[in-house]
């Protein structure tokens, strides 16, 4: 019998195996104010789905996030490390053992703000909102998205034109890439991405180096741009 089986063994005689199961539990250190509310809803997320979450109540949560290296536009309540990464947010449970199975190399993940009907911010609605896999640069790029397709629909018939600079059009693949601000009716912070245009027609005139006003939504589950003006 090899030692590490002799170990868990003596382990589960000892203590018994549900012993054994709480061991197995991925510790997560939480970074948190003693006020927030939604904080604690949240670590009782952690629980309820097989995470040991470790509270420690700081002054700053976000002096937490900093030396993780989340921008600041990704910021929102808490911020946990567990097996190496940085949680910041809000993040499903789900999302936080799909990371720790696939070890991308990143810095973490992060759902920006507090959107309502996030784990921990159950309410009287669910705002769609996506989960933000923060790469080793700071860069930000989708890694999961939830919420309701009707509802994303609704929020964007509201939304605001939104300041952006043309990288990149691609006339044959009806996309054009954006550096833009943030898209509130998204939940995205401010980033360069990719996006399908709703006809081709809308990249007539337009070119990489433009400052251009935009909208997106979500069309058929995919994020794409619905308006698209030059800027004057
Ligand atoms: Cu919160």
């Amino acid at each position: 019998m090899k030692r590490r089986e002799f170990s868990l063994l003596a382990l589960a005689g000892a203590f018994g195996l549900p012993a054994l199961a709480r061991a197995a539990a991925p510790v997560i250190e939480v970074y948190k104010s003693e006020a927030c509310g939604c904080c604690g809803a949240w670590v009782e997320h952690l629980k309820a789905n097989g995470f040991a979450p470790r509270v420690t109540n700081v002054d700053n949560p976000s002096d937490y996030r900093e030396r993780a290296g989340i921008p600041n536009q990704l910021g929102s309540c808490h911020t946990a490390l567990v097996g190496g990464y940085a949680i910041e947010g809000h993040v499903p449970a789900a999302e936080i053992k799909r990371l720790l199975a696939e070890k991308p190399k990143a810095r973490g993940l992060a759902v920006p703000g507090m959107p309502l009907g996030s784990p921990g911010m159950e309410g009287p609605r669910k705002d769609p909102y996506d989960v933000f896999l923060v790469d080793r640069s700071g860069r930000a790029t989708v890694y999961k998205h939830y919420g309701q397709e009707v509802q994303a629909v609704q929020a964007g018939a509201a939304a605001d034109l939104v300041d952006a600079e043309v990288k990149k059009v691609d006339r044959e693949a009806g996309k054009i890439t954006l550096r833009h601000g943030e898209l509130k009716n998204l939940n995205m912070p401010g980033m360069t991405m990719a996006f399908r245009v709703r006809e081709a027609a809308m990249l007539d005139g337009v070119k990489a180096g433009d400052q251009v006003k935009f909208s997106a939504d979500r069309v058929n589950g995919a994020i794409t741009v619905v308006q698209l003006q030059l800027a004057q």
